[in-house]
């Protein structure tokens, strides 16, 4: 399938809720999203890199600069039998993963419709009823802490992931774990802290947490190896998962027992699939990871974890929690803590192009790349 045409489109988003980490807080999203065209299908993919780095070290400006003067010269009008092999042909480049990953994903989404069938059927998916959980920011108080986990539990949802940073911790997380005994809790600390915190983690040891995600930081494999050997909770790491060989070495270092996936951050889909096979084969479960993603990077996400290996409840809960007006046509809603992967061709989503209109970012040039 021969790639004849791009359009980048950058959008900014106002995020229904305050979300505060260990990194930092956001209130709005800017995202960058990409429409490859061929055969008069369009595939699509929205980019999870930010306007200033907090999580991940990459920017929407860097994207828009390696769209335009590297990636996009190299791929339009050139052929790929299938998305590997334009993974494979995007591979040594040292192009930021956020940015190959979205190039890869919309060609993804282009050749499942050339197939016309669903994304998660080329992905070789086989679960359709995902049970999901939400990730909840750091909140001013207990009180809200407890009201918002109580809020969501009651939605349905299947897992509740409180963020933390030193100075909210062991209080906040024992109050509910206090207040709900039974409910599936894990927490996430972004790179937070150090080995010098051990007491913060043998104190979260005792709350039968499900996991305890990055505790620190990106590049401490070893350190995390450490940590683990001292705890019962297994420790799942997301930042630190760059690349399948990232996952396979902290599985061979016993630095993780639990798998963060999100494709943005390791390039793409095939990526994907490749670790999920990896952390299968080492007996590890994975889930999906959210980066507060907007309808297009919401359905990719539904559709990559109906890989059998993916058994924990990701972070992908209801769009309208996120946003007033999404920028799809399709809901994309949990009932009872499930939701489905989109039917249809492709990530089987449609673009709400007059919302998109109304959210196109004046600070940034957009539009035909060629
Ligand atoms: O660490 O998982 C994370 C959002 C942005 C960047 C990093 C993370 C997150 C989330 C939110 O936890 C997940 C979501 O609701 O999409
Ligand atoms: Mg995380």
């Amino acid at each position: 399938m021969k790639i004849e045409s791009a359009e980048l489109l950058i959008l900014r988003l106002p995020i229904r809720f305050r979300f505060e980490t260990s990194f930092g807080t956001q209130t709005e999203r800017t995202i960058p999203l990409l429409i490859l065209k061929s055969q008069g299908l369009e595939g699509y993919a929205e980019g999870v890199m930010e306007k200033l780095p907090g999580y991940g070290g990459e920017t929407v400006t860097q994207t828009q600069f390696l769209l335009a003067e590297l990636l996009l010269p190299q791929i339009l009008g050139r052929e790929f039998a299938n998305p590997e092999s334009l993974a494979q042909f995007l591979s040594p480049s040292r192009a930021g993963r956020m940015t190959k990953a979205m190039v890869e994903m919309a060609f993804y989404d282009l050749w499942a419709k050339s197939l016309n069938l669903p994304l998660w059927q080329v992905l070789g998916g086989s679960q359709t009823e995902l049970a999901v959980g939400v990730s909840l920011g750091i909140q001013p108080s207990l009180e809200a802490t407890l009201a918002l986990v109580e809020a969501h539990l009651e939605q349905g949802y299947r897992r509740i992931k409180l963020k933390i940073k030193p100075g909210w911790d062991v209080e906040p997380v024992s109050a509910v774990r206090s207040r709900f005994p039974g409910a599936h809790l894990s927490v996430d600390a972004n790179s937070a802290y150090s080995l010098k915190d051990r007491q913060v983690f043998q104190a979260l040891d005792e709350l039968e947490l499900s996991y305890i995600e990055q505790p620190l930081f990106e590049d401490d494999l070893l350190d995390h190896a450490s940590l683990q050997a001292e705890l019962k909770t297994p420790i799942c790491l997301d930042e630190s998962l760059t690349s399948p060989r990232a996952v396979r070495q902290a599985l061979q270092l016993d630095a993780a027992r639990v798998v963060n996936i999100k494709a943005g951050r390791m390039g793409g889909l095939s990526a994907v699939r490749e670790s999920e096979a990896i952390a299968r084969s080492f007996g590890v479960p994975l889930w999906c990871g959210g980066m507060l993603e907007a309808g297009v990077g919401r359905a990719t996400n539904l559709h990559l974890s109906t890989l059998s290996g993916f058994t924990l409840p990701g972070d992908v809960s209801s769009a309208s929690r996120y946003w007033e007006h999404d920028i799809i046509q399709e809901p994309l809603e949990a009932e009872d803590g499930l939701m489905h992967p989109p039917a249809g061709a492709g990530i089987g989503v449609h673009l709400d192009r007059k919302r998109i209109s109304q959210l196109l970012d004046r600070n940034h040039s957009a539009g035909p790349l060629r």
